[in-house]
């Protein structure tokens, strides 16, 4: 049915550092990984052999063949890895058949040591730079922000006779580069090298560029703009220099490989030329002014004869110690938005509606355009009152885009080195504007979308599409909490709640790999994690509870869901030094000092007492930090954080909890932390937790039943609700349609996320604006429950890499269900639907896993599998029944349940 559609056992999917075919790493042991199908019960691997060769033909690295039928993954560990070498490599993988089924796929090395580096860094004469343009009408004041132009960079260069086999570009930027060849732009990453510390590191990617380099004259060319290096970043009113640096600069070299063997490499170095480009300003949070007047049409092409304004580069420097090649995904166009709707505002004004809040920027065709006739974009997220953009709540942002015409009349406009969040444009400078004259492009950072759901209430499937774009809006090269204000940082909490969703939705390893480094860089030499990563200065460093905990849940969160241990081995140290950190600062056990800026449950309509969010986050990191050590074989830290955890488990339930099982607040998320990170005496199955649980239900139920939690009980209060037997209280919540509740915003137009509960109310209007983002992900983290509740697909608890998977779907009173998610194993599916009193669930299981399967039923007796009473299929083992469930295990494959439909026998 829904799994990967292969007969027999069969390796896919493969990737190296878990990204398809990447060009340019620098890792020397790279993971090789693969998914497995087959549309066979209990079809495993029984062994598996991985052999690398490199370019000359020869065999790198054989494992042999190994026994291991978990395996989907292997580290290399071949004859050492060549600098900027293409490795070719198969994975052969044999069934328990015997039958064996091989898959090929390669990697390619970058420059793998910062030593292999030749060019220089190389900007435009500062001096050039300083001459600030006074401001015209529309643009944001450029001596006021001190913004300064975009520029252009150049270096023709003769390729003799034939061009070269091989043609490869290594490059980043202090800054944001667009990089040409001969006209033509080199791949398709956007706001690239990215956000990183590049006080520590700087991201570096490599292109082909094969195709691009011709017999005779070239060119290699670039735009070079502020971006966050230079321009201005969250919400400090300072730009250059106050975070990293005050001009933008290049590094570049491009490798040609000739036929004949020869190698030339062509370098940033003085002999480039620079110029201002027409691009007057470019700023991620003000926008950006493009003045074709001063466009200089061929300089990025062979040719071109006009040395007007062109100054020879300045050399910057030769540092190249902090260059790393990038492991995120980059930041691509990934979609388009058409315009909704198109509403004449004024004589040359149009509102343009793209129905969906979302990250990006416009492309606009101009008609008619004179010379110095200005188009002004501007961005919003709402509307007011009046029916007009409402921009209030973008703060400091100002999210203008503005056009001067020149020469053309009729001008393709897409801002090259700004983003926005917003759904409306206001567009002004224009008599007319068509509808297929604007479009929105949608920016993130590709990671692979892995995770879809669907389901009967079209309202709960809104709140998933709602809560997808919050993440495609807010994965822009790192983790951010909102991409419209001037903020837009990667806040620790909120990427922690979010992300066992995100990983449901879409494939993050590779993403978060390249945040954890931001967050470990971010680490005081003391060991305290920071609240943003990338760290920024002006920003409270020292992390809040649930805040710093971050850099102990999310390496946990992703070795669960990716099986890969190098998450725990990267982030090991600094796991155990946080610990160690709030330890020390609070030797009683109750963590109250060295809180930082304690956001507690951040936005919740009932505060939860600050040392009990606390206390709980201590408790839950060193327990985790205890497991990871375990993981890794480093049984004393094991020991002695499985001991401390066990202390602050005990002192939390002195200070915090009493005999009668109230917990100290008596709010939702006081029960939702103590049951989720198992704080209780006697553990989850204990007298306490039972009381606890019987508190949180009545809570719940008084509230409307509705949720009062904010950032950090957020995600915890549909699973945990389910884990107590009361699934019906959590679809409860996600019916409900007034304040607080996932639908009252969705009832009210939104098609993200908003930050507040309350971001917009019938009788108050819009919240405060200093801080009201309409697309925010953190309290769209009940999504998790959506595909591991609602649709039932979910791992087993202790499992790792899908490896032993629990479908537990909770109906409700819904008809139906399903939920498809890629793992690194393989696919897993599930389908449920309730038609005339039958209950038929449909489930796919990788090869290599096994399922847990709780099918709801009113009648355990009556359920049957492909036809056959369950207890007689192939691959199904019955382990028992539960309250309304028939429970078995499967083996991989596909399976068909049907069953009475427990809203008959059970309410
Ligand atoms: C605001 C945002 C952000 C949150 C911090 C504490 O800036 O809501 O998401 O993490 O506060």
């Amino acid at each position: 049915m829904t799994g990967e559609a292969i007969a027999a056992l069969a390796p896919l999917g493969l990737r190296c550092e878990q990204r398809t075919e990447p060009l340019g790493i620098d890792e020397r042991a790279p993971l090789l990984s693969w998914r497995l199908a087959s549309s066979r019960r209990g079809d495993a691997p029984a062994r598996h052999r991985v052999r690398v060769w490199d370019e000359s033909g020869a065999l790198s690295w054989d494992t042999g063949w190994v026994s291991d039928p978990a395996a989907v993954s292997v580290r290399y560990a071949g004859a050492p890895l060549t600098a900027r070498t293409r490795y070719r490599w198969e994975v052969a993988v044999t069934g328990r058949d015997g039958a064996t089924a091989e898959a090929g796929s390669w990697f390619e090395t970058g420059q793998m040591s910062p030593a292999a580096w030749q060019a220089s860094w190389i900007a435009h004469d500062t001096s050039d730079l300083d001459v600030v343009d006074a401001p015209e009408e529309g643009e944001v004041a450029l001596a006021d922000h001190g913004l300064s132009p975009a520029v252009r960079l150049r270096r023709p260069f003769q390729v003799p006779a034939e061009p070269p086999v091989r043609a490869r570009l290594y490059v980043t930027a202090r800054g944001l580069y667009e990089l040409r060849l001969n006209g033509h732009r080199v791949g398709d990453d956007e706001l690239a090298p990215g956000w990183t510390d590049y006080r520590d590191r700087i991201d570096y990617r490599t292109h082909d560029v094969t195709g691009l380099v011709a017999a005779g004259e070239n060119v290699l060319a670039a735009t070079l703009a502020d971006g966050w290096w230079s321009g201005f970043v969250g919400f400090d009113p300072r730009r250059s220099g106050a975070h990293y640096g005050t001009f933008p600069q290049l590094l570049a070299e491009l490798h040609l490989h000739h036929a004949d063997g020869r190698r030339e490499v062509i370098v940033t170095d003085g002999t480039w030329r620079t110029r201002r480009s027409p691009i007057r300003y470019a700023d991620l949070l003000k926008g950006e002014c493009h003045d074709l007047r001063r466009d200089t049409p061929g300089w990025d092409r062979p040719g071109f004869g006009d040395a007007e304004g062109w100054l020879p580069a300045q050399v910057t420097g030769d540092d190249h110690d902090l260059l790393t090649a990038a492991v995120a995904p980059p930041v691509r166009a990934v979609g388009e938005l058409a315009a909704r709707t198109v509403t004449r505002v004024g004589d040359d004004r149009h509102l343009v509606d793209f129905g969906q809040n979302f990250a990006g920027r416009v492309r606009l065709t101009a008609r008619g355009l004179t010379p110095g006739a200005r188009v002004v974009i501007r961005h919003g997220e709402a509307l007011d009152a009046d029916g007009a953009l409402y921009t209030d709540n973008l703060r400091t942002a100002d999210a203008t885009d503005v056009l001067i015409g020149g020469d053309d009349a009729v001008v393709v406009f897409e801002p090259r080195f700004t983003y926005h969040g917003f759904r409306y444009a206001e567009v002004s400078g224009l008599r007319e504007l068509d509808p297929s004259d604007i479009t929105g492009v949608v920016l993130h950072s590709d990671t692979p979308w892995v995770g879809e759901f669907a389901c009967s209430d079209p309202d709960i499937e809104r709140l998933h599409r709602a809560i997808v774009w919050g993440q495609r809006s807010n994965f822009v090269s790192v983790p951010t909490d909102c991409p419209q204000r001037d903020e837009r940082l990667g806040w620790l909490a909120d990427a922690q709640v979010f992300l066992p969703t995100a990983c449901l939705n879409a494939d993050v390893a590779a993403f978060f790999e390249g945040w954890l480094r931001e967050v470990r860089g971010a680490q005081s030499p003391d060991g305290c994690f920071p609240n943003v990563a990338p760290r920024l200065a002006g920003v409270a460093d020292e992390g809040a509870p649930g805040w710093g905990d971050a850099g102990v849940l999310v390496p946990w969160h992703l070795y669960r869901v990716y099986g890969d241990e190098r998450f725990l081995e990267r982030n090991l140290d600094a796991m155990c030094a946080w610990v160690d950190f709030v330890h020390r600062h609070n030797p009683d056990l109750v963590w109250r000092h060295r809180v930082g800026p304690h956001f507690a449950d951040w936005l919740a309509p009932t505060p939860t007492p600050r040392e009990v969010v606390a206390t709980a986050y201590f408790a839950r990191s060193t327990e985790l930090t205890a497991r990871a050590a375990g993981v890794l074989g480093r049984d004393d830290l094991a020991d002695r954080y499985g001991t401390l955890a066990g202390h602050i488990r005990k002192t939390f339930a002195e200070r915090f909890v009493t005999p009668g099982g109230r917990i100290a607040g008596d709010t939702q998320t006081a029960y939702l932390l103590a049951l989720a990170f198992e704080l209780l005496p006697g553990g989850n199955g204990g007298e306490a937790a039972s009381r606890a649980a019987e508190r949180l239900a009545e809570l719940v139920e008084a509230a409307g039943p509705g949720v009062t939690t904010g950032f950090l009980g957020v995600g915890l209060i549909a699973p945990v609700l389910d884990a107590c037997g009361r699934p019906d209280l959590a679809h409860a919540l996600l019916r409900r349609t007034d304040p607080p509740s996932w639908l009252f915003p969705l009832r009210h137009g939104a098609t993200t996320i908003w930050e507040r509960w309350d971001g917009y109310t019938d009788e108050r209007g819009f919240q405060a604006a200093a801080m009201n983002s309409f697309n925010h992900y953190a309290l769209g983290s009940i999504g998790e429950w959506l595909y591991q509740g609602v649709a039932g697909l979910a791992q087993a608890p202790g499992s790792t890499g899908y490896r032993e998977l629990l479908i537990r779907p909770r109906p409700g009173d819904l008809a139906w269900a399903r939920a498809t998610y890629t793992s690194v194993r393989g696919v897993v599916a599930t389908a449920w639907a309730r038609e005339d009193g039958v209950l038929r669930l449909e489930v796919s299981v990788p090869p290599g896993a096994t399922a847990v399967v709780h099918v709801p039923t009113g009648d355990p007796g009556g359920v049957r599998e492909g036809g056959v009473p369950v207890d007689g299929a192939e691959g199904v083992e019955v382990l028992g029944t539960g309250p309304g469930t028939l429970l078995c295990r499967v083996t991989s494959g596909d399976y068909r349940f049907t069953a009475d439909d427990p809203m008959i026998a059970a309410p």
